[in-house]
Protein backbone atom coordinates (compact mmCIF):
# COMPACT_ATOMS: atom_id res chain seq x y z
CA UNK A 1 0.00 0.00 0.00
CA UNK A 2 1.32 3.23 -0.83
CA UNK A 3 0.14 6.54 0.30
CA UNK A 4 0.03 10.13 -2.14
CA UNK A 5 -1.52 13.59 -0.86
CA UNK A 6 -3.80 15.07 -3.01
CA UNK A 7 -4.22 18.86 -2.74
CA UNK A 8 -7.25 20.12 -4.62
CA UNK A 9 -7.74 24.02 -4.43
CA UNK A 10 -11.47 24.71 -5.57
CA UNK A 11 -12.97 27.59 -6.15
CA UNK A 12 -15.40 27.47 -3.60
CA UNK A 13 -13.63 25.12 -0.89
CA UNK A 14 -9.92 24.01 -0.90
CA UNK A 15 -9.31 19.86 0.63
CA UNK A 16 -5.81 18.12 1.16
CA UNK A 17 -7.02 14.08 0.91
CA UNK A 18 -4.64 10.92 1.35
CA UNK A 19 -5.15 8.54 -1.34
CA UNK A 20 -3.89 4.98 -0.37
CA UNK A 21 -3.03 3.02 -3.63
CA UNK A 22 -3.10 -0.92 -3.51
CA UNK A 23 -3.06 -2.79 -6.70
CA UNK A 24 -6.59 -2.33 -7.99
CA UNK A 25 -7.80 0.00 -5.21
CA UNK A 26 -7.41 3.56 -4.08
CA UNK A 27 -9.44 5.11 -0.73
CA UNK A 28 -9.62 8.46 -0.02
CA UNK A 29 -9.13 10.04 3.65
CA UNK A 30 -9.52 13.55 3.75
CA UNK A 31 -6.92 15.36 6.37
CA UNK A 32 -7.98 18.74 5.86
CA UNK A 33 -10.85 21.09 3.98
CA UNK A 34 -11.13 24.97 4.52
CA UNK A 35 -13.24 27.21 2.59
CA UNK A 36 -11.98 29.69 -0.42
CA UNK A 37 -12.86 33.11 -0.03
CA UNK A 38 -12.34 35.96 -2.21
CA UNK A 39 -11.05 39.09 -0.75
CA UNK A 40 -12.20 42.57 -2.84
CA UNK A 41 -9.76 45.10 -2.96
CA UNK A 42 -9.79 48.79 -4.08
CA UNK A 43 -8.29 47.28 -7.48
CA UNK A 44 -10.37 44.67 -7.47
CA UNK A 45 -11.32 40.91 -6.92
CA UNK A 46 -8.60 38.68 -5.45
CA UNK A 47 -7.58 35.07 -4.25
CA UNK A 48 -6.28 35.00 -0.60
CA UNK A 49 -3.22 33.30 -1.69
CA UNK A 50 -0.99 33.69 0.98
CA UNK A 51 -4.07 32.02 3.04
CA UNK A 52 -4.47 29.36 1.23
CA UNK A 53 -1.04 28.37 0.57
CA UNK A 54 -0.99 28.38 4.75
CA UNK A 55 -3.95 25.90 4.41
CA UNK A 56 -1.69 23.68 1.99
CA UNK A 57 1.38 23.96 4.84
CA UNK A 58 -1.62 22.78 7.41
CA UNK A 59 -3.24 20.57 5.19
CA UNK A 60 0.32 18.67 4.01
CA UNK A 61 1.04 18.78 7.78
CA UNK A 62 -1.67 16.88 8.60
CA UNK A 63 -0.94 13.92 5.30
CA UNK A 64 2.34 13.19 7.43
CA UNK A 65 1.19 10.42 9.50
CA UNK A 66 0.24 8.37 6.80
CA UNK A 67 3.82 8.31 5.43
CA UNK A 68 3.13 9.88 1.65
CA UNK A 69 5.23 8.92 -0.91
CA UNK A 70 4.62 12.78 -2.59
CA UNK A 71 1.90 15.14 -2.72
CA UNK A 72 0.17 17.06 -6.19
CA UNK A 73 -1.31 20.16 -6.78
CA UNK A 74 -4.36 21.08 -8.58
CA UNK A 75 -6.56 24.13 -8.78
CA UNK A 76 -9.11 25.98 -11.23
CA UNK A 77 -7.74 26.97 -14.50
CA UNK A 78 -6.67 30.55 -15.68
CA UNK A 79 -5.34 32.52 -12.97
CA UNK A 80 -1.70 33.37 -12.15
CA UNK A 81 0.86 35.05 -10.48
CA UNK A 82 3.06 37.31 -11.93
CA UNK A 83 6.80 37.14 -10.19
CA UNK A 84 9.59 39.74 -10.30
CA UNK A 85 12.75 38.88 -11.50
CA UNK A 86 14.02 37.91 -8.03
CA UNK A 87 11.38 35.56 -7.80
CA UNK A 88 8.88 37.72 -5.19
CA UNK A 89 5.21 37.80 -5.96
CA UNK A 90 4.05 41.11 -8.29
CA UNK A 91 1.00 42.22 -6.82
CA UNK A 92 -1.66 39.75 -5.37
CA UNK A 93 -3.18 37.33 -8.11
CA UNK A 94 -7.04 38.51 -9.06
CA UNK A 95 -9.91 36.68 -9.37
CA UNK A 96 -10.84 35.37 -12.82
CA UNK A 97 -14.41 36.81 -11.48
CA UNK A 98 -12.86 39.97 -11.41
CA UNK A 99 -14.69 42.69 -13.87
CA UNK A 100 -11.48 44.38 -15.32
CA UNK A 101 -11.76 42.04 -18.15
CA UNK A 102 -14.99 42.66 -19.35
CA UNK A 103 -13.66 44.58 -22.44
CA UNK A 104 -12.17 41.55 -24.03
CA UNK A 105 -9.82 42.82 -26.96
CA UNK A 106 -8.35 40.30 -29.39
CA UNK A 107 -4.80 40.59 -30.59
CA UNK A 108 -4.96 37.95 -33.43
CA UNK A 109 -8.39 37.43 -35.52
CA UNK A 110 -10.68 35.66 -33.43
CA UNK A 111 -11.25 32.65 -35.76
CA UNK A 112 -7.37 32.05 -36.14
CA UNK A 113 -7.00 32.46 -32.51
CA UNK A 114 -9.54 29.69 -32.06
CA UNK A 115 -7.81 27.38 -34.73
CA UNK A 116 -4.36 27.97 -32.97
CA UNK A 117 -5.45 27.37 -29.49
CA UNK A 118 -8.93 25.50 -29.35
CA UNK A 119 -10.04 27.87 -26.44
CA UNK A 120 -13.40 29.03 -26.19
CA UNK A 121 -13.33 33.29 -26.21
CA UNK A 122 -13.87 33.61 -22.46
CA UNK A 123 -13.45 36.80 -21.06
CA UNK A 124 -11.67 35.07 -17.73
CA UNK A 125 -9.06 33.16 -19.83
CA UNK A 126 -5.21 34.41 -19.35
CA UNK A 127 -4.91 36.08 -22.45
CA UNK A 128 -7.39 38.61 -21.41
CA UNK A 129 -6.66 39.15 -18.01
CA UNK A 130 -2.86 39.38 -18.59
CA UNK A 131 -3.71 41.93 -21.77
CA UNK A 132 -5.82 43.81 -18.44
CA UNK A 133 -2.77 43.86 -16.78
CA UNK A 134 -0.89 47.00 -15.10
CA UNK A 135 1.57 47.51 -18.18
CA UNK A 136 4.39 48.35 -15.40
CA UNK A 137 3.95 45.27 -13.40
CA UNK A 138 4.59 43.21 -16.62
CA UNK A 139 7.19 45.07 -17.99
CA UNK A 140 8.43 44.29 -14.24
CA UNK A 141 7.81 41.04 -14.35
CA UNK A 142 10.39 37.94 -14.59
CA UNK A 143 8.02 35.48 -15.38
CA UNK A 144 4.11 34.16 -14.67
CA UNK A 145 2.78 31.26 -13.23
CA UNK A 146 -0.74 29.45 -12.96
CA UNK A 147 -1.68 29.33 -9.33
CA UNK A 148 -0.95 25.42 -8.44
CA UNK A 149 2.79 26.29 -10.08
CA UNK A 150 3.17 29.17 -8.05
CA UNK A 151 2.28 27.24 -5.16
CA UNK A 152 4.65 24.58 -6.74
CA UNK A 153 7.38 27.34 -6.39
CA UNK A 154 6.67 28.38 -3.44
CA UNK A 155 7.00 24.78 -2.01
CA UNK A 156 10.09 23.64 -3.71
CA UNK A 157 11.47 26.81 -4.82
CA UNK A 158 10.94 24.95 -8.81
CA UNK A 159 9.51 26.50 -11.49
CA UNK A 160 7.36 25.66 -14.50
CA UNK A 161 4.20 25.39 -16.22
CA UNK A 162 2.30 22.20 -15.78
CA UNK A 163 1.00 21.49 -19.27
CA UNK A 164 -3.12 20.76 -18.83
CA UNK A 165 -3.24 24.04 -17.22
CA UNK A 166 -1.27 25.94 -19.92
CA UNK A 167 -3.51 25.09 -21.92
CA UNK A 168 -6.16 27.35 -20.32
CA UNK A 169 -4.26 30.39 -21.33
CA UNK A 170 -5.32 30.98 -24.81
CA UNK A 171 -1.55 30.89 -25.26
CA UNK A 172 -0.78 27.87 -25.88
CA UNK A 173 -1.07 26.20 -29.10
CA UNK A 174 -3.24 22.97 -29.48
CA UNK A 175 -1.74 21.50 -32.43
CA UNK A 176 1.86 22.28 -31.84
CA UNK A 177 1.09 21.33 -27.80
CA UNK A 178 3.74 24.17 -27.00
CA UNK A 179 3.30 28.04 -26.09
CA UNK A 180 2.11 29.85 -29.09
CA UNK A 181 5.29 32.23 -29.69
CA UNK A 182 2.86 34.42 -32.32
CA UNK A 183 -0.40 34.75 -29.87
CA UNK A 184 2.39 35.75 -27.28
CA UNK A 185 4.07 38.32 -29.40
CA UNK A 186 0.60 39.66 -31.18
CA UNK A 187 -1.02 40.24 -27.56
CA UNK A 188 2.09 42.14 -26.72
CA UNK A 189 3.08 39.93 -24.05
CA UNK A 190 7.29 39.31 -23.28
CA UNK A 191 8.05 35.58 -24.17
CA UNK A 192 10.27 34.95 -21.58
CA UNK A 193 7.63 35.29 -19.11
CA UNK A 194 6.22 31.87 -19.79
CA UNK A 195 8.09 28.88 -18.32
CA UNK A 196 8.90 26.20 -19.47
CA UNK A 197 6.38 22.93 -19.90
CA UNK A 198 6.54 20.24 -17.50
CA UNK A 199 4.13 16.85 -18.23
CA UNK A 200 2.31 15.32 -15.51
CA UNK A 201 3.66 12.64 -13.61
CA UNK A 202 6.89 14.15 -13.71
CA UNK A 203 8.65 14.78 -10.34
CA UNK A 204 9.09 19.04 -9.44
CA UNK A 205 11.55 18.32 -6.46
CA UNK A 206 11.75 17.95 -2.99
CA UNK A 207 9.64 20.44 -0.21
CA UNK A 208 11.93 23.39 0.68
CA UNK A 209 13.35 22.98 4.49
CA UNK A 210 11.74 26.48 5.03
CA UNK A 211 8.00 24.57 4.69
CA UNK A 212 9.13 22.16 8.01
CA UNK A 213 7.73 19.54 5.65
CA UNK A 214 9.46 16.29 4.45
CA UNK A 215 8.42 15.09 1.05
CA UNK A 216 8.30 15.37 -2.95
CA UNK A 217 6.11 17.09 -5.34
CA UNK A 218 4.88 15.42 -7.94
CA UNK A 219 3.15 17.33 -11.26
CA UNK A 220 -0.17 15.86 -11.64
CA UNK A 221 -2.96 17.76 -14.25
CA UNK A 222 -3.03 20.58 -12.03
CA UNK A 223 -5.84 21.70 -13.90
CA UNK A 224 -8.91 20.20 -11.70
CA UNK A 225 -10.84 19.40 -14.33
CA UNK A 226 -8.39 17.52 -16.10
CA UNK A 227 -7.71 15.44 -12.81
CA UNK A 228 -11.47 14.79 -12.04
CA UNK A 229 -12.10 13.95 -15.85
CA UNK A 230 -9.10 11.52 -15.34
CA UNK A 231 -10.83 9.90 -12.86
CA UNK A 232 -14.34 9.51 -14.12
CA UNK A 233 -15.33 6.11 -13.61
CA UNK A 234 -16.49 5.06 -17.38
CA UNK A 235 -15.29 2.49 -19.93
CA UNK A 236 -14.51 2.87 -23.58
CA UNK A 237 -15.59 6.10 -25.19
CA UNK A 238 -19.11 6.69 -25.99
CA UNK A 239 -19.38 8.83 -22.98
CA UNK A 240 -19.93 12.43 -21.87
CA UNK A 241 -18.62 13.55 -18.79
CA UNK A 242 -20.00 16.81 -16.15
CA UNK A 243 -17.68 17.92 -13.90
CA UNK A 244 -20.31 19.47 -11.64
CA UNK A 245 -19.08 22.25 -8.77
CA UNK A 246 -18.96 25.97 -9.23
CA UNK A 247 -18.86 25.28 -12.89
CA UNK A 248 -20.41 22.58 -14.70
CA UNK A 249 -17.70 21.71 -17.04
CA UNK A 250 -19.29 19.51 -19.98
CA UNK A 251 -18.42 17.35 -22.77
CA UNK A 252 -16.39 14.59 -24.44
CA UNK A 253 -12.90 12.98 -24.07
CA UNK A 254 -11.59 13.12 -27.93
CA UNK A 255 -7.91 12.54 -29.44
CA UNK A 256 -7.62 15.70 -31.25
CA UNK A 257 -8.96 19.03 -30.93
CA UNK A 258 -12.01 20.02 -32.70
CA UNK A 259 -11.23 23.95 -34.09
CA UNK A 260 -14.12 24.54 -36.88
CA UNK A 261 -15.85 27.75 -36.88
CA UNK A 262 -19.08 25.53 -35.85
CA UNK A 263 -17.14 24.76 -32.08
CA UNK A 264 -16.03 28.41 -31.97
CA UNK A 265 -19.61 29.99 -32.78
CA UNK A 266 -21.02 26.76 -30.03
CA UNK A 267 -18.62 28.06 -27.31
CA UNK A 268 -16.59 25.00 -27.00
CA UNK A 269 -13.38 25.02 -25.75
CA UNK A 270 -10.77 21.83 -26.17
CA UNK A 271 -7.96 21.65 -23.18
CA UNK A 272 -5.21 19.33 -22.65
CA UNK A 273 -5.85 16.24 -20.52
CA UNK A 274 -3.53 13.36 -19.38
CA UNK A 275 -2.52 10.85 -21.70
CA UNK A 276 -2.34 13.77 -24.68
CA UNK A 277 -6.37 13.64 -24.62
CA UNK A 278 -8.26 16.48 -25.30
CA UNK A 279 -11.42 17.68 -23.09
CA UNK A 280 -13.53 18.77 -25.21
CA UNK A 281 -16.14 20.48 -23.32
CA UNK A 282 -18.19 23.94 -22.74
CA UNK A 283 -18.53 25.75 -19.73
CA UNK A 284 -21.86 25.86 -18.27
CA UNK A 285 -22.59 28.46 -14.93
CA UNK A 286 -22.57 25.67 -12.63
CA UNK A 287 -23.62 25.65 -9.14
CA UNK A 288 -22.06 29.18 -8.91
CA UNK A 289 -25.66 30.42 -9.62
CA UNK A 290 -26.68 28.45 -6.21
CA UNK A 291 -23.68 29.18 -4.27
CA UNK A 292 -24.02 32.93 -4.54
CA UNK A 293 -27.76 33.08 -4.12
CA UNK A 294 -26.80 30.71 -0.95
CA UNK A 295 -24.38 33.54 0.02
CA UNK A 296 -26.69 36.34 -0.19
CA UNK A 297 -29.20 34.77 1.83
CA UNK A 298 -26.46 34.13 4.31
CA UNK A 299 -25.81 37.40 5.02
CA UNK A 300 -29.09 38.44 5.70
CA UNK A 301 -29.57 35.21 8.42
CA UNK A 302 -31.46 32.91 6.46
CA UNK A 303 -30.13 29.39 6.61
CA UNK A 304 -29.37 27.95 2.96
CA UNK A 305 -27.64 24.44 3.87
CA UNK A 306 -27.04 22.85 0.37
CA UNK A 307 -28.75 19.62 1.12
CA UNK A 308 -31.95 21.26 2.52
CA UNK A 309 -32.80 23.42 -0.68
CA UNK A 310 -32.37 19.87 -2.91
CA UNK A 311 -34.61 18.53 -0.37
CA UNK A 312 -37.33 21.16 -0.68
CA UNK A 313 -36.50 21.90 -4.45
CA UNK A 314 -37.83 18.53 -4.88
CA UNK A 315 -41.43 19.79 -3.90
CA UNK A 316 -40.96 22.92 -5.64
CA UNK A 317 -43.41 23.15 -9.16
CA UNK A 318 -40.65 22.40 -12.16
CA UNK A 319 -40.05 24.25 -15.22
CA UNK A 320 -41.73 27.66 -13.80
CA UNK A 321 -38.63 29.88 -14.23
CA UNK A 322 -35.86 28.52 -16.54
CA UNK A 323 -33.07 30.73 -17.19
CA UNK A 324 -29.80 30.68 -19.35
CA UNK A 325 -26.97 29.71 -16.95
CA UNK A 326 -24.68 31.09 -19.25
CA UNK A 327 -26.05 34.49 -19.21
CA UNK A 328 -23.27 36.88 -18.92
CA UNK A 329 -24.67 38.60 -16.34
CA UNK A 330 -24.38 35.87 -13.41
CA UNK A 331 -20.68 35.50 -14.14
CA UNK A 332 -19.05 38.02 -11.63
CA UNK A 333 -19.75 37.79 -7.80
CA UNK A 334 -23.00 39.17 -6.25
CA UNK A 335 -26.49 39.68 -5.49
CA UNK A 336 -27.44 36.74 -7.80
CA UNK A 337 -31.11 36.26 -6.60
CA UNK A 338 -31.48 39.89 -7.90
CA UNK A 339 -30.00 38.85 -11.18
CA UNK A 340 -32.17 36.01 -11.52
CA UNK A 341 -35.41 38.22 -10.69
CA UNK A 342 -34.21 40.47 -13.33
CA UNK A 343 -33.68 37.44 -16.01
CA UNK A 344 -37.10 36.31 -14.98
CA UNK A 345 -38.92 39.89 -15.63
CA UNK A 346 -36.47 40.18 -19.01
CA UNK A 347 -37.84 37.40 -20.13
CA UNK A 348 -41.57 37.35 -18.95
CA UNK A 349 -41.03 34.86 -16.33
CA UNK A 350 -42.58 34.41 -12.73
CA UNK A 351 -39.81 35.35 -10.29
CA UNK A 352 -38.67 32.72 -7.54
CA UNK A 353 -40.57 33.70 -4.50
CA UNK A 354 -38.97 31.28 -2.12
CA UNK A 355 -35.19 30.09 -1.31
CA UNK A 356 -36.80 26.21 -3.04
CA UNK A 357 -38.03 27.98 -5.67
CA UNK A 358 -34.87 29.52 -6.97
CA UNK A 359 -33.10 26.59 -6.20
CA UNK A 360 -35.48 24.54 -8.37
CA UNK A 361 -34.91 27.09 -11.01
CA UNK A 362 -31.35 26.74 -10.76
CA UNK A 363 -31.81 23.25 -11.29
CA UNK A 364 -33.86 23.14 -14.08
CA UNK A 365 -31.95 25.21 -16.01
CA UNK A 366 -28.44 23.62 -15.32
CA UNK A 367 -30.21 20.54 -16.51
CA UNK A 368 -31.40 22.03 -19.59
CA UNK A 369 -27.83 23.42 -20.19
CA UNK A 370 -26.31 19.91 -19.68
CA UNK A 371 -28.35 18.59 -22.06
CA UNK A 372 -27.56 21.24 -24.60
CA UNK A 373 -23.51 21.02 -24.26
CA UNK A 374 -23.50 17.23 -24.21
CA UNK A 375 -25.61 17.61 -27.43
CA UNK A 376 -23.57 20.19 -28.88
CA UNK A 377 -20.30 18.12 -27.90
CA UNK A 378 -21.44 14.40 -29.49
CA UNK A 379 -22.43 16.79 -32.48
CA UNK A 380 -19.69 19.17 -33.26
CA UNK A 381 -16.83 15.95 -32.43
CA UNK A 382 -19.19 13.41 -34.18
CA UNK A 383 -18.69 11.43 -30.74
CA UNK A 384 -21.74 8.57 -29.89
CA UNK A 385 -22.58 9.57 -26.51
CA UNK A 386 -24.73 6.93 -24.49
CA UNK A 387 -23.62 7.81 -20.72
CA UNK A 388 -23.29 11.02 -19.08
CA UNK A 389 -21.17 10.82 -15.90
CA UNK A 390 -21.39 13.09 -13.35
CA UNK A 391 -18.29 13.68 -10.81
CA UNK A 392 -17.74 16.30 -8.36
CA UNK A 393 -19.44 17.67 -6.11
CA UNK A 394 -22.59 18.16 -7.54
CA UNK A 395 -22.84 14.25 -7.94
CA UNK A 396 -24.48 14.46 -4.68
CA UNK A 397 -27.12 16.38 -5.90
CA UNK A 398 -29.90 13.52 -6.50
CA UNK A 399 -32.35 16.00 -8.06
CA UNK A 400 -29.74 17.32 -10.26
CA UNK A 401 -28.44 14.11 -11.29
CA UNK A 402 -32.42 12.80 -11.99
CA UNK A 403 -33.34 16.17 -14.02
CA UNK A 404 -30.16 16.09 -15.83
CA UNK A 405 -30.68 12.59 -17.11
CA UNK A 406 -33.84 13.27 -17.99
CA UNK A 407 -33.03 16.05 -19.95
CA UNK A 408 -30.57 14.36 -21.65
CA UNK A 409 -32.69 11.13 -22.32
CA UNK A 410 -29.08 9.37 -20.92
CA UNK A 411 -28.54 7.51 -17.77
CA UNK A 412 -26.41 9.81 -15.21
CA UNK A 413 -23.77 7.57 -13.39
CA UNK A 414 -23.25 9.85 -10.52
CA UNK A 415 -19.48 9.85 -8.57
CA UNK A 416 -16.83 10.04 -7.35
CA UNK A 417 -17.57 13.31 -5.25
CA UNK A 418 -13.75 13.91 -5.59
CA UNK A 419 -12.80 12.60 -8.66
CA UNK A 420 -10.25 15.40 -8.76
CA UNK A 421 -8.25 14.45 -5.87
CA UNK A 422 -8.60 10.84 -6.90
CA UNK A 423 -7.16 11.85 -10.16
CA UNK A 424 -4.25 13.57 -9.07
CA UNK A 425 -3.36 10.68 -6.49
CA UNK A 426 -3.71 8.49 -9.40
CA UNK A 427 -1.34 10.41 -11.85
CA UNK A 428 1.05 10.33 -8.64
CA UNK A 429 1.16 6.72 -8.26
CA UNK A 430 1.55 6.53 -12.19
CA UNK A 431 4.64 8.20 -11.62
CA UNK A 432 5.99 5.72 -8.85
CA UNK A 433 5.50 2.65 -10.57
CA UNK A 434 1.70 2.23 -11.17
CA UNK A 435 -0.49 2.20 -13.97
CA UNK A 436 0.23 5.36 -16.16
CA UNK A 437 -2.76 4.98 -19.24
CA UNK A 438 -6.30 6.61 -18.81
CA UNK A 439 -7.81 3.23 -19.32
CA UNK A 440 -5.74 1.94 -15.96
CA UNK A 441 -6.43 4.85 -13.99
CA UNK A 442 -10.09 4.66 -14.59
CA UNK A 443 -10.23 0.95 -13.76
CA UNK A 444 -8.75 1.74 -10.05
CA UNK A 445 -11.46 3.76 -9.71
CA UNK A 446 -14.21 1.76 -10.82
CA UNK A 447 -12.96 -1.07 -8.12
CA UNK A 448 -13.00 0.62 -5.79
CA UNK A 449 -15.09 3.84 -5.63
CA UNK A 450 -18.80 3.24 -5.32
CA UNK A 451 -21.32 5.27 -8.05
CA UNK A 452 -25.24 5.50 -8.46
CA UNK A 453 -26.84 5.42 -11.71
CA UNK A 454 -29.93 7.79 -12.68
CA UNK A 455 -32.24 6.59 -15.60
CA UNK A 456 -34.15 9.01 -17.50
CA UNK A 457 -37.85 9.75 -17.37
CA UNK A 458 -38.35 9.06 -21.24
CA UNK A 459 -42.19 10.51 -20.95
CA UNK A 460 -40.44 13.81 -19.60
CA UNK A 461 -38.78 13.95 -23.12
CA UNK A 462 -41.27 17.28 -24.63
CA UNK A 463 -41.66 18.76 -21.31
CA UNK A 464 -37.55 19.18 -21.44
CA UNK A 465 -37.43 19.88 -25.29
CA UNK A 466 -39.94 22.97 -24.33
CA UNK A 467 -38.06 23.85 -21.26
CA UNK A 468 -34.70 23.98 -23.70
CA UNK A 469 -36.72 26.29 -26.33
CA UNK A 470 -37.38 28.81 -24.11
CA UNK A 471 -33.71 29.81 -23.34
CA UNK A 472 -33.28 29.26 -26.82
CA UNK A 473 -31.15 26.18 -26.92
CA UNK A 474 -31.82 22.82 -28.16
P1 LIG B 1 -15.39 23.33 -6.47
O1 LIG B 1 -14.29 22.31 -6.55
O2 LIG B 1 -15.64 24.06 -7.74
O3 LIG B 1 -15.20 24.26 -5.30
P2 LIG B 1 -17.09 21.10 -5.57
O4 LIG B 1 -16.78 19.98 -6.49
O5 LIG B 1 -16.54 21.05 -4.18
O6 LIG B 1 -16.76 22.53 -6.23
O7 LIG B 1 -18.68 21.21 -5.51
C1 LIG B 1 -19.30 22.14 -4.70
C2 LIG B 1 -20.79 22.01 -4.87
O8 LIG B 1 -21.21 20.71 -4.46
C3 LIG B 1 -21.56 22.96 -3.98
O9 LIG B 1 -21.73 24.21 -4.61
C4 LIG B 1 -22.87 22.22 -3.76
O10 LIG B 1 -23.88 22.70 -4.63
C5 LIG B 1 -22.56 20.77 -4.06
N1 LIG B 1 -22.75 19.99 -2.83
C6 LIG B 1 -21.92 19.91 -1.78
N2 LIG B 1 -22.48 19.16 -0.80
C7 LIG B 1 -23.69 18.77 -1.24
C8 LIG B 1 -24.76 17.98 -0.69
N3 LIG B 1 -24.68 17.44 0.53
N4 LIG B 1 -25.86 17.78 -1.44
C9 LIG B 1 -25.95 18.32 -2.67
N5 LIG B 1 -24.99 19.08 -3.23
C10 LIG B 1 -23.86 19.30 -2.54
C1 LIG C 1 -13.17 24.58 -12.60
C2 LIG C 1 -12.31 25.39 -13.53
C3 LIG C 1 -12.79 25.30 -14.98
C4 LIG C 1 -12.32 26.61 -15.53
C5 LIG C 1 -12.67 27.54 -14.39
C6 LIG C 1 -11.99 28.86 -14.37
O1 LIG C 1 -12.74 24.68 -11.27
O2 LIG C 1 -10.97 24.99 -13.45
O3 LIG C 1 -12.31 24.18 -15.69
O4 LIG C 1 -12.85 26.95 -16.75
O5 LIG C 1 -12.39 26.76 -13.20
Amino acid sequence: MSAYVAVDLGASSGRVIVGAVDGNRVELTEVHRFANEPVELPDGLHWDVLGLYKEVLAGLRAAEPHRPRSAGIDSWAVDYGLLDAGGALLGLPYHYRDRRTGDRVDPLDPAEMYRRTGLAQQPFNTLYQLRADDPARLAAAGGMLMLPDLFAYWLTGERGAERTNASTTQLYNAIARDWDDKLIAAAGLPRHLFARLRDPGTVIGPLRAATGLDGTLVAVGSHDTASAVAAVPATGDRFAYISCGTWSLVGVELPSPVLTEASRAAGFTNEAGLDGTIRYLRNVMGLWLLQECQRAWRAVGLSAETADLVAAAYTAPPFVSVVNPDDPTFLPAGDMPARIDAYCRRTDQPVPASPAAYARCVFDSLAVAHRAAVRGAAELSGRDVDQVHIVGGGSRNDLLCQLTADACGLPVVAGPVEATALGNVLVQAGADGGPRDLASLRAVVRASQPTRRFEPDRAAAKAWDAAAARIGVR
